[in-house]
């Protein structure tokens, strides 16, 4: 383990261990080359992003279809040996050719495709992608899928199991109004909104994953990428695929729904002095703006001295120049919601505010260690739980609060110089039983993984958890996936222990 104690987990003795045989058999399957045992490759593939976790498995496995994916999980189901599907990292898998339906908008996509390349993709056919995060240069739609990652959109276009659909995107928000903006200071609150304008009404938009191929342990290819928009014939199992972590099988191909590229987009960077006014700001933008409002996150002053001390070097905001605003930035400057701010003047400028929102989760594994905290919870509340840890914590540990404010989603990350169980041991399980209080989720958008697997309770009813078990237990004979022995980060592959 690199992390903490918190992060060593026994394996399983239900498991069988791979030997000479297994691995003949999977070189027959694949060809040689892609049944891995290298020792810098699998240290990299047991290794997570955070450097937190670390797995042991002996064998990575990189195939290319849907059929030796069946042909893999078949043989290891007979010979009862632990998978871990990973999407994610490095380039190496390849050959993740998208196909895409202009007219209907549909993009059909196997899931090994790196997310930023289904951005750019659809960019150029004039489509968004419905899904973004910071992590999109080396996450795969795949993971993306089986994670139900939120991200930065979400407040626009929802989450990947398609709740939104039939929502209307308005246009011609910004118009007139302009206002003199300096430089945001760094004490402050800041938010990153994204206001999206476009140039003609869209008269309705549905955003989903369409449907999906996933191949569950005992190598049935269960092919749900039917393009219906309406099907009642028994339960929809392509949602059970959306968030189970790998839990039940591997998603091969995903079909997602895309929107039409809107015609242009601002982003405005702005500075509020205090959470409320903050969230008073979500309120107003919400009301005001409606649906173009596509994002709207939020960083709080340790955020910002964070992301820039140690990844920008300078402040960006010093060069932040005169723009053309909307009224509605007015009225909130007017009405003292926002302190300042810069509205993007251009395409870059508006990147660099991105970078800075995105390049928090960076600029704190450069800082030292971490402990993540990833929580759902009523947004006026939210802020709470960040200033009682500070108090709880004293000025051992920097608590940093932010996120994704118009989802209601904090990410309260503690950083140290190092791991620190006595630290761990004030911070959990305070922060569990804290947000279960306030009746929130501690798990937003990045699932249970390893590290909340056993915290589910905080969440889940007993009732709840009861149904999951037992339908679990009914299905073991065909579902026996004995998978998230370890948790990865890397490309599509499968890793054996
Ligand atoms: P992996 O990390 O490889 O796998 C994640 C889980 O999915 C594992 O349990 C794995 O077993 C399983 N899995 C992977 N591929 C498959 C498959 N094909 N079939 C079945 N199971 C599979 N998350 C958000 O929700 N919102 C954000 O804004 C966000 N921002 C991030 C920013 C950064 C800088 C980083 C490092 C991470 C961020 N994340 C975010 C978390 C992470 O990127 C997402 O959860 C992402 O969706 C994981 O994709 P991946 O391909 O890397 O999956
Ligand atoms: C983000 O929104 C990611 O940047 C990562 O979900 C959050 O690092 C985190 O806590
Ligand atoms: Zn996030």
């Amino acid at each position: 383990f690199f992390g903490s104690r918190s992060t060593v987990t026994e394996r399983n003795p239900v498991f069988s261990t791979i030997n000479a045989d297994d691995i003949a058999q999977f070189k027959e399957i694949l060809g040689e080359k892609y049944v891995i045992q290298d020792e810098e490759r699998l240290l990299a593939a047991n290794t997570d992003w955070m450097r937190k976790y670390k797995g042991s498995s002996k064998l990575l496995l990189q195939p290319r279809s849907t059929a030796e994916v069946s042909q893999i999980l078949k043989y290891c189901n007979s010979r009862c040996l632990a998978v871990v599907p990973q999407g994610g990292n490095t380039g190496l898998v390849g050959g993740s050719v998208p196909v895409f339906d202009e007219v209907s908008g549909v993009l059909v996509c196997e899931a090994g495709c790196i997310l930023e390349n289904l951005v750019s993709f659809l960019d150029n056919q004039g489509f968004i992608m419905p899904l973004d995060l910071g992590a999109k240069g080396s996450c795969q739609i795949g993971g993306n899928v089986s994670t139900n990652a939120g991200g930065l959109r979400f407040v626009r276009y929802g989450s990947l199991h398609g709740n939104v659909l039939g929502r209307r995107v308005w246009a011609d928000t910004f118009r007139d109004g302009s206002l003199e903006l300096s430089r945001i200071p760094l004490e402050t609150m800041a938010i990153v909104a994204h206001f999206v304008s476009v140039s003609k009404r869209t008269s309705s938009m549905s955003v989903h994953v369409g449907s999906l191929e996933a191949v569950l342990a005992n190598g049935t290819v269960l092919d749900m990428l039917g393009t219906l928009r309406k099907d009642n014939t028994g339960y929809d199992l392509k949602h059970l695929f959306i968030g189970s972590e790998g839990s039940l099988g591997i998603v091969t191909k995903i079909s997602i729904l895309a929107p039409p590229k809107l015609s242009s987009v601002n982003l405005a960077f702005l500075a509020c002095k205090d959470y409320v006014s903050c969230q008073n700001l979500l309120l107003e933008a919400k009301r005001k703006l409606g649906e173009i409002l596509s994002a709207f996150e939020f960083l709080d002053g340790n955020s910002m001295d964070l992301a820039n001390v140690l990844i920008l070097g300078t402040n960006i905001y010093v060069h932040a120049s005169r723009e053309k605003l909307e009224a509605f930035l007015l009225r909130s400057m007017e009405g003292g919601l926002i302190s300042d701010g810069v509205l993007a003047q251009d395409m870059n400028q508006a990147l660099s505010f991105w970078r800075i929102r995105e390049g928090v989760p960076e600029a704190l594994m450069k800082a030292g260690a971490v402990y993540k905290y990833d929580l759902s919870l009523p947004v006026e509340k939210m802020y709470d739980l960040v200033e009682a840890m500070r108090i709880r914590l004293g000025p051992a540990a920097e608590v940093i609060g932010y996120g994704h404010l118009g989802d209601g989603n904090l990410h309260l990350n503690i950083s140290l110089p190092e791991y620190n169980d006595n630290v761990l041991a004030q911070i959990e399980p305070f922060v569990y039983e804290w947000t279960s209080k306030h009746r929130g989720s501690i798990s937003a958008e990045h699932g249970l993984g390893l590290m909340k697997a056993n915290k589910i309770h905080y969440s889940r009813s007993p009732e709840s958890m009861a149904s999951v078990t037992k339908w679990n237990q009914l299905n073991r004979e065909e579902l026996p996936l004995g998978a998230s022995e370890e948790v990865f980060m890397v490309e599509k592959k499968i890793i054996l222990s």
